[in-house]
């Protein structure tokens, strides 16, 4: 086996090569967009084949590699189906198993809590938590639908209770650590030794950190690997042909979850709704997109900084007014709704077919 932990001191972002000496193939966790040609230099020097660019969630303060190294290598790049990366080659959900070689495998743990789609890889005596279970810390909570009573159960049920002498390799380390084990966060980090859930939940909710620096940027770039507006259109099309029928089924059964738990109005009824007045109409889809047309009087909030931006919009204060959200085809709106009513919003709409149907409806 191979195994390399890497650095970027931009953004105190660990990144891991994982790879099988025998077969050459390999993968990299979180790899980070300006050490692209490290990456590519380093993998030459092992002779490795990137099979995977694994992502432990989609990240607000840097943005990933894995679009430009399916460019340049043809590695599939990987992200939780929770995540509403799209354009991500393979969908990853809870147990899944990432193959390298007959004897490498690396599987997937969901810790969601500091993002709604944080998972963690288990490969051989270590796991990789990325945001989740930090060195003496743990991701926060306040943004990308983070729930701390989440990540508290994540991390006390399916990683501490993991062997005492797992290794631990996080996503970040702010203070110059590098591993830790499982037995040394169950027993002593800050957060979670000797804490309650609800002891936890008052730790997450009194945080108070600073909006990390990259977020606008990183969020919606990492929701297309990392790539530019030109790349992500490619990208698109490339997926419609090459995504596997598993993986596009499984976005629809999460999709159809998602959708039993909000409400859903036609374009008929949203039109109606609009020209009654008195709710608020929120477009969730991109800044370019929202440029190339939107409805009118409209209030642009992409869903990936969603929970951020919430606080800033004044039509917003009021959580007991009707808003109406709207994607290019009702997917992300109905994510988002659901993100809006866990945010205390009880009278949310998702238009059914997003502006596509409203396109259609109006001729
Ligand atoms: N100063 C950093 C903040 C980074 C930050 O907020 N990191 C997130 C992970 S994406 C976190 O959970 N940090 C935990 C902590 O700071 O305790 C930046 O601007 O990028
Ligand atoms: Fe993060």
């Amino acid at each position: 086996m191979i195994f390399k932990q890497l650095f970027d001191q931009e953004t105190w972002t660990y990144t891991y090569l994982i790879a099988d000496a025998i077969s050459k193939e390999a993968a990299l966790i979180d790899p980070v967009n300006t050490h692209i040609e490290a990456y590519i230099a380093l993998l030459a020097q092992h002779d490795l084949h990137l099979k995977y660019a694994l992502e432990t969630h989609v990240h607000a303060d840097h943005i990933t590699a894995s679009g430009l190294l399916r460019q340049r290598l043809g590695t599939q790049t990987a992200v939780s189906q929770l995540c509403g990366a799209e354009t991500a080659d393979i969908q990853i959900i809870d147990g899944d198993i990432f193959r390298l070689g007959d004897l490498e495998h690396i599987k997937v743990i969901a810790t969601p809590g500091h993002t709604t789609g944080s998972v963690s890889f288990l490969w051989r005596d270590r796991v990789f938590t990325g945001d989740a279970l930090l060195i003496a810390g743990c991701g926060r909570t306040d943004f990308q639908g983070g729930d701390a009573g989440a990540l508290y159960d994540g991390i006390t049920q399916r990683l501490f209770t993991l062997p005492d002498e797992t290794l631990v390799y996080p996503g970040h380390d702010y203070q110059q650590r590098w591993v830790s084990s499982i037995k040394q966060e169950r027993t002593s980090n800050p957060r979670l030794a000797n804490k309650t859930r609800a002891e936890f939940i008052e730790i997450m909710m009194n945080l108070q950190l600073p909006k990390p620096r990259l977020i606008d940027e990183a969020v919606p770039a990492n929701r297309y690997c990392g790539l530019d507006e030109k790349e992500r259109q490619d990208a698109l099309v490339a997926r419609d042909i090459e995504r596997p029928v598993r993986i596009t089924s499984s976005i629809q059964t999460m999709l159809t979850e998602v959708k039993s738990m909000i409400t859903e109005v036609s374009v008929t009824t949203a039109s109606k709704l609009l020209a009654e007045g008195q709710l608020v109409l929120l477009d969730v889809r991109e800044e370019s997109e929202f440029a190339a047309g939107h409805i009118d009087h409209a209030l642009l909030l992409p869903r990936g900084v969603l929970e951020f931006k919430l606080a800033q919009v004044p039509e917003l204060a009021d959580k007991s007014k009707a808003v109406l959200v709207y994607c290019r085809t009702g997917g992300r709106s109905a994510m988002a709704a659901q993100t809006l009513q866990q945010f205390g919003y009880n009278n949310v709409l998702s238009m059914a077919g997003g502006f596509e149907a409203w396109q259609q409806a109006q001729g």
